[in-house]
């Protein structure tokens, strides 16, 4: 079993119904332990369009990381998810965050996520469930990683 974390962002349609489609489709593979508190973020990157809802949550499974991504990316496209611009708008996005302690560098994978530490939308959340974590590269906890951004994504907590 591997403790792995991952980021859930969508921009389109009904944002929280598609994030909890989303968590309900990992089953049986991945089995959900902790969820972060919803967030309503400003869009980063490519700035015009809706806002994101984003969460992270915590999670076991059997599988391997490769394996794992090829779960995530069926859910997004169960949930409508296709082609896009690169950080366009979408139903569903999940993201691996970390999986376990583990460092991969594969060419459509990359473990920790290479921009976590300039993502608020997913620090705070992930802050939330694993303040203390720390990522295995630059050694850096998940909380001093927040506290270090300049932009805080304009996040605000989202009624669920
Ligand atoms: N995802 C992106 C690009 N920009 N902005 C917010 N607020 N939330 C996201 O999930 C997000 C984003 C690429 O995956
Ligand atoms: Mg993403
Ligand atoms: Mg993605």
């Amino acid at each position: 079993m591997t403790l792995v974390y991952v980021a859930l962002g969508g921009n389109i349609g009904d944002r929280m119904a598609n994030l909890k489609a989303a968590i309900a489709a990992l089953a049986p593979e991945v089995t959900v332990l902790e969820r972060s508190p919803v967030y309503e973020t400003d869009p980063k990157y490519v700035t015009d369009q809706p806002r994101f809802l984003n969460m992270v949550l915590s999670a076991e499974t059997d599988l391997g990381a490769p394996a794992l991504l090829v779960v995530l990316k069926s859910i997004e496209k169960k949930l409508g998810r296709g082609p896009g611009e690169r950080n366009g708008p979408r139903p569903i996005d999940l993201d691996i965050v970390f999986f376990g302690d583990e460092v991969i560098d594969l060419p459509d994978l990359t473990v920790p996520h290479p921009r976590l530490a300039e993502r608020a939308f997913v620090l705070r959340p992930l802050a939330d469930i694993a303040s203390a974590r720390m990522h295995p590269v630059t050694g850096l906890g998940v909380g001093e990683m927040l506290d270090a951004l300049e932009d805080d994504g304009g996040l605000i907590s989202f009624q669920t």
